[in-house]
């Protein structure tokens, strides 16, 4: 298929040089007017989320693609690696496959348009990112992380929101897909926009973000239960991790009122390590008053995985851009070490002493 390249960025701070002159609300109508035009319901429609997917982009995903379907579209639903224990009783989770080089080839390659949720560059898809890259497929992107990748063919983002899922709550809207919201949609969005305003305390000041929240109740979603589904739903190991970490391994640099944990690939099997698991524990630290930015740092086979959280203006996307090969949000980064162990903590201090100094 051949669709005519139109590149579109709804961006309401920041946007690029080169659609200078349009103003947002002609951006909008620009963006859904041409997506409007590809999405029919000829098309194969693939969706996915970003490698070690979160409540985001796995709410996001779920949310659009039972709206897709509800409305008759040909969708299908992928991710690049699993999903975390804590995720795997959203509505609609069954149906989403893991992407495998062998078996997945052929569901990419066939797709016309692919929605990209969550996520700014397709390298963050990891091992899917080639076969993404190659394909044919018109690419939409519905995120809100800082600097879309200019190979998209289809950018709705903006940093500015809570979430990807509440973009996707919006292009639904806009799309006039409202109709096809169903309670199970509603859970998932719902579920993306609490998970990445850590339960609504952080990304969450816009009166609209909340506009949203109320339109998503109105389907009769248990708010409370998936509360309780989301934070109540680990192992003992994990609460024992916890304890471990936060007596034994949490260090705290004071003079940048900066905390830092390191966990090995011998602690990780120990304590029966689960992809997620890092997720509430690298906020942790910043339950004190005097720390500021608080980071993880995981042995991996290949590499350190870094995970970052900070309060107000402590920046740990560029902190992490800078020094650990990554980035994020302003408040919620992540990033690799490609050095031994050993040498890994040094490293830390001295990049925390340096950037925050
Ligand atoms: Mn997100």
């Amino acid at each position: 298929m051949n669709f005519e390249k139109y590149k579109c960025n709804l961006r309401l701070k920041n946007i690029y040089l080169r659609i200078k002159f349009y103003s947002v609300k002609t951006l909008t109508k620009d963006f859904i007017k041409e997506v409007s035009k590809i999405l029919t319901k000829d098309k194969e429609i693939l969706i996915t989320g970003h490698f070690n997917p979160d409540g985001d982009s796995l709410g996001g995903s779920l949310g659009l693609f039972h709206t897709l379907k509800n409305a008759g579209f040909k969708v299908s639903i992928m991710m690049p690696s699993d999903l975390p224990g804590f995720m795997k009783w959203l509505p609609g989770a069954e149906d989403i496959f893991l992407y495998n080089k062998k078996t997945s080839l052929q569901a990419v390659n066939e797709a016309d348009i692919i929605f990209y949720v969550d996520f700014n560059d397709e390298s963050r898809t990891e091992f899917a990112a080639a076969d993404l890259k190659n394909s044919k497929a018109v690419k939409v992107m519905l995120d809100h992380h800082p600097q879309p990748s200019e190979a998209i063919d289809f950018i709705f983002s903006d940093t500015e929101m809570s979430s990807a899922s509440e973009i996707v709550f919006r292009f639904i809207e806009m799309m006039n897909f409202k109709k096809y919201l169903d309670k199970d949609a509603a859970t998932c969005i719902f579920t993306g926009i609490m998970t990445d305003t850590l339960n609504f305390s952080v990304n969450s000041s816009l009166p609209e973000t909340f506009k949203v929240i109320s339109e998503l109740l109105k389907f009769g979603i248990d708010k409370d239960k998936i509360y309780d589904k989301v934070n109540n739903n680990f192992s003992l190991k994990r609460l024992k991790l916890i304890g471990y970490l936060l007596y034994e391994k949490m260090k705290i640099v004071p003079e940048v009122s900066f905390s830092y944990m390191m966990i090995s690939k011998e602690e990780l099997r120990k304590f029966d390590f689960q992809a997620g698991d890092h997720e509430g524990i690298v906020n942790m630290p910043l339950s004190v008053s005097n720390v500021n930015v608080s980071l993880i740092a995981i042995e991996n086979d290949d590499f350190i995985k870094i995970s970052l959280r900070s309060k107000e203006d402590y920046d740990v996307n560029l902190f992490s851009r800078k020094y650990f090969n990554g980035g994020g949000h302003k408040n919620a980064a992540g990033g690799r070490i490609y050095k031994a162990y050993a040498e890994t903590e040094k490293y830390i201090i001295e990049s925390a002493k340096e950037y925050f100094k």
